[in-house]
């Protein structure tokens, strides 16, 4: 049996069992009206964060395309025929402007991806510097590298990593639909390495893939019941991109989204919710909706990893107009 597996059905502490949530309790969320489902999500919301603090990411791609694994939603496949184009490792003096550029305009955090299976080690030593002086120019520091080997999550632990993002993206039901390339279990096993290296986790996943209700709940179910929940938890809408499998799937219901972001909260209540990728499709009218129903970080600039996201002028016009603050 899987690490997490076993661990989830064993309490924190003999004071306190951890509630583990089951999937018809997930769904029974998800089949609330939507407005008792909003407040329910923003009465634990207020029981646990201000309501009206957003903390602000920024991305940048240090290391772009040509990527081993299948994700058929992804841009940076070797395997598909998109626009991203191959490139290699950025230099690093071009992502400490970049962080600093972020820092700037007002991100606390600086998430660094790379489109790889995994890192190579002496892929890694250079990763482990770009941490080294994001983290010295006072930022928060993720990297989002792919699955881990043993030993290299205590190296970026050792650099000053806070945060390792590491997506279960969907459903262990769904999963092999989506990625054939690795499996659900894999990345659980890179989970349990961030963990154990006293790394914050950041996982969530992406909705509109074609999945089911039942497989959004069976996600949030997943996530909740790590043996420690996410300290960040990214809810991405799919972007679809062309020359992908995924590339003409139609569009999920807005409100099928809002209902994510609700079941993340609830069952999560002390996690960051994370309105990520598709934004920018986003209404201003919807995005409130999402902060409404408990998210509370957002990725902050023009750019996601090779996709748009909405510019700082719009994000600043939103934050003024909602009474929003910026952490
Ligand atoms: N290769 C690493 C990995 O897979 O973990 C890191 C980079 S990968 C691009 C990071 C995350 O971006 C994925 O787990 C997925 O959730 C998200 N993502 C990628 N393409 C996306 C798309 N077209 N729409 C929404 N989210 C996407
Ligand atoms: C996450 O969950 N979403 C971000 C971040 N973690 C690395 C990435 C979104 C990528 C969207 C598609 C792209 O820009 O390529
Ligand atoms: Fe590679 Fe990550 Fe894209 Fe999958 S999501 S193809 S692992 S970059």
């Amino acid at each position: 049996m899987h690490a997490s597996t076993l661990a989830a059905v064993s309490p924190v502490s003999a004071e306190k069992p951890v509630h583990r949530w089951t999937l018809d309790e997930v769904l029974a969320l998800y089949d609330l009206p939507l407005m008792d489902l909003i407040f329910r999500a923003q009465t634990v919301h207020r029981e646990n964060f201000d309501a009206n603090a957003i903390q602000r990411s920024t991305l940048l791609s240090v290391k772009t395309g040509g990527c081993s694994e299948d994700c058929n939603y992804c841009s940076q496949s070797a395997r598909y025929d998109t626009e991203t184009e191959r490139e290699r490792l950025m230099p690093i003096g071009e992502v400490i402007a970049a962080a600093q550029a972020a820092k700037d305009k007002g991100a606390s955090r600086f998430c660094m991806g790379a489109a790889w299976r995994g890192p190579k080690d002496n892929d890694l030593d250079k990763v482990l510097e770009m941490v080294r002086e994001v983290k010295a120019l006072g930022m928060q520091t993720c990297v989002t590298l792919g699955m881990l080997k043993s030993g290299q999550a205590e190296k970026l632990k050792d650099a000053g990593l806070d945060y390792y993002n590491h997506n279960l993206d969907t459903d262990k039901e769904f999963y092999g639909q989506v990625i054939k390339s690795h499996t659900h279990d894999d990345r659980l096993d890179t989970l349990d390495q961030v963990r154990d290296a006293g790394i914050n986790v950041c996982s969530g996943g992406i909705i509109g893939m074609g999945e089911s209700r039942k497989n959004r709940a069976g996600l949030i179910v997943q996530l909740a019941n790590l043996p420690k929940p996410p300290e960040s938890v990214p809810i991405n809408n799919l972007v679809p991109i062309p020359g992908t499998p995924l590339a003409e799937k139609d569009r999920l219901d807005p409100f099928e989204f809002v209902r994510t972001i609700a079941a993340a909260r609830i069952t999560m209540p002390g996690s960051w919710v994370r309105l990520s990728a598709g934004r920018q499709e986003m209404t201003d009218e919807l995005q409130a909706l999402c902060f409404l129903a408990g998210a509370n970080s957002m990725f902050y600039g023009e750019r996601l990893l090779t996709t748009g996201n909405p510019d700082i002028d719009r994000d600043d016009q939103l934050f003024a107009r909602l009474g929003l603050k910026a952490i």
